[in-house]
């Protein structure tokens, strides 16, 4: 999660024969062989594939163009009319890479993933990663074609989910990083006309387990519980004992990804007393609450790993 590739040397020797990152992204040799690396140098239980959550929305009509070291660029004119419906085979790059991820190993289940509308929107809306994404809210408040341009993002993510899932994927995430930005009530909303009805549609559609990340107020669980997904990935902000407490579904994430920052003697601790506390009644996914620095360290995350995987329970 979260540009993980980046703390890799392999990851980032790869990235040197193309500094496009969308190239690299459409480079299906390349994008598999990246995919492949924390399975073999990391021994990780899934594989989640390479590419970004913007890679939809250059079909759909956005320009999308990413600086190195200043992220992404989204250009689009504003105009509703200038957004397209899309097919799956406009990404098809996409699920040529999970078809030979499959093909290349058996071990392990590949995920594949996209960003969620709320979260899709505000990279078209702001056209970068913004601070406090007024110019988003504002066009939630009071754009008459907020509606129109959040079912066209449902119909499009769904035929772009749909394939990747034609294509092999075993599991799909759905990421919602900028959910935290809106209030209860907001959320509420969105959750309501929007989520809701994308993943009810996408269930009819598609037979894989859904995976639902939002990074956010533990308030927001009440609404996620409603919505037809089979798991909830967290961040580190929330009390993931109670939300276990207040929701059947299974969860995933929520260690505090800074941990790698800190020596072994105290990732261990973290970590153990972590796993330690996760009642065995619950379904839980290990992760972090979010993703991966380009400056954390190979043998830490390495080390993570191997502490998580070695794990029993007394
Ligand atoms: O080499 C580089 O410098 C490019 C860095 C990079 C990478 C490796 C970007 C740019 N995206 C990715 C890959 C990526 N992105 C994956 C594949 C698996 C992995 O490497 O982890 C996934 C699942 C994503 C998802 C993604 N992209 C999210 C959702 C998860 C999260 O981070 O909250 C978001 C918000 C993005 C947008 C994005 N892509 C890249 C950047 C620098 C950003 C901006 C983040 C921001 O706005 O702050």
């Amino acid at each position: 999660m979260r540009q993980a590739g980046r703390y890799m040397k392999e990851y980032r020797e790869l990235r040197e024969k193309e500094r496009n990152f969308l190239g690299f992204c459409k480079n299906v040799e390349l994008a598999t062989k990246v995919s492949l690396l924390p399975l073999e140098l990391l021994k990780v239980d899934a594989i989640i594939i390479f590419s970004d959550i913007l890679v939809p929305l250059e079909p759909m009509g956005a320009k999308i163009e990413f600086l190195d070291g200043e992220g992404p660029k989204v250009y689009w004119d504003g105009d509703v009319k200038s957004l397209k419906r899309i097919s799956y085979r406009d990404t098809d790059f996409v699920n040529q890479v999970i078809r030979n991820v499959k093909t290349l190993q058996k071990e392990v289940p590949v995920i594949g993933f996209c960003g969620a509308p709320f979260t899709l929107l505000s990279y078209l809306v702001e056209g970068q990663s913004s601070r406090d994404l007024r110019n988003t809210k504002l066009f939630m408040w009071g754009n008459p074609n907020y509606p129109k341009i959040m079912s066209l993002m449902v119909e499009n993510l769904i035929e772009y989910l749909e394939g990747q899932a034609k294509a092999g994927a075993d599991v799909l995430q759905v990421f919602d990083s900028w959910a935290m930005y809106l209030s209860y009530e907001d959320y509420s909303c969105y959750a309501r006309d929007v989520l809701k009805p994308f993943f009810e549609e996408l269930k009819k559609r598609i037979n894989v387990p859904i995976i639902y990340f939002y990074r956010g107020s533990q308030s927001f669980l009440k609404e996620v519980d409603k919505l037809n997904v089979d798991a909830v990935s967290v961040d580190w902000t929330v009390d993931i004992i109670s939300c276990m407490s207040e929701s059947d579904k299974v969860f995933q994430g929520n260690l505090d990804p800074h941990v790698l920052y800190a020596s072994e003697e105290v990732l261990e601790e973290r970590v153990r007393s972590f796993l330690a506390k996760i009642p065995r009644k619950t379904g839980y996914i290990f992760n972090l609450g979010h993703g991966l620095m380009p400056d954390m360290d190979f043998k830490k995350v390495k080390l993570l790993v191997d502490i998580v995987k070695s794990f029993r329970v007394l």
